[in-house]
């Protein structure tokens, strides 16, 4: 540590603790899916989760990142609607009734990363800042930020979240409270390998994208599911929950060999910082 100040190695610890971009205080809940296989959450255990609502219908889950942005997913968007139409609601537990916790927040603008392609497999990611930052409360915190290239092991357990459906084709009905699972990461190459078993693709023919990753188990049962794209999938780091995942797609729900589909939002992180600072 010759030629380190003191302030130089409180930084580096700081740095160390987090792990992350943020050095707000981000991924820490203050209290203490389906989601098909899924538990019900608490009041305040995953306090970034969104729901993107449509005209006051839920379409998708989202995360506060900061005060004033919410990363989602950018299928969640019909093409024409103004973004007028769209709320974000955070704070909640359920989707009923409103909370007085509970905020619903209107949308300025939705930014798309420079590689998106309309397809869903590429840059499957829509950042939204909100028309004013949000209150931040014990119900609404953001996650971190992954830094740049950084992605947990393959087999890390993570957790996804949503108010998606129990089972494929069942909404979750309004009085359930939002869902979480834990699932291990999977890499893209792995993914992909899976993906091709029981179909004619070829196996130069990617089917799971190397910008994504994969969250399940080989025999299926626990998965996000229709209502949970969008939302966050996050792995404990340090003591800080990071946002590793953001719910893309996926052959059905928790079936065997088509584990769940993420955009991996580390590499983003540029993009994603770039915006938030400008
Ligand atoms: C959907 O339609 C959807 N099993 C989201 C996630 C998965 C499948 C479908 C992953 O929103």
């Amino acid at each position: 540590m010759r030629g380190t100040s003191c302030l130089q190695v409180l930084f580096l610890l700081l740095l160390g603790a987090a792990g992350t971009l943020e050095s707000a205080v981000c991924g820490q809940p203050r209290a203490s899916s389906r989601i098909v296989g899924g538990q019900d959450a608490r009041a305040g255990e995953w306090p970034w989760q969104a729901s993107i609502q449509h005209h006051g219908v839920h379409v998708c889950g989202g995360s506060l990142i900061a005060p004033q942005w919410v990363l989602t997913a950018a299928h969640c968007f019909q093409r024409k609607a103004p973004l007028s139409e769209y709320r974000v609601r955070l704070g909640a537990l359920h989707l009923g009734p409103a909370s007085a916790l509970a905020v619903s927040a209107p949308v300025q603008r939705m930014l798309l990363p420079p590689d998106y392609s309309e397809d869903r497999a590429r840059g499957d990611l829509a950042l939204l800042q909100l028309r004013r930052p949000v209150p931040l409360s014990s119900r609404v915190q953001p996650v971190c930020l992954p830094e740049p290239g950084a992605c947990p092991p393959p087999g890390t357990l993570c957790w996804v979240t949503g108010w998606g459906s129990l089972f494929p084709g069942v909404p979750l009905p309004e009085w359930r409270p939002l869902q979480g699972v834990r699932v291990p990461l999977l890499d893209a190459h792995t993914c992909d390998h899976l993906y091709h078993i029981g179909t004619n693709v070829p196996h130069a023919e990617h089917i799971v994208l190397p910008g994504n990753l994969c969250a399940g188990y080989t025999q299926g049962h626990k998965d996000a599911c229709q209502g949970d794209s969008g939302g966050p999938l996050t792995c404990l780091k340090s003591g800080r929950w990071v946002l590793v995942g953001v719910v893309s797609w996926g052959k059905g729900c928790a079936l065997p060999y088509r584990p769940g589909v993420y955009t991996n939002v580390a590499i983003y992180s540029r993009w994603i910082q770039a915006c938030l600072n400008h």
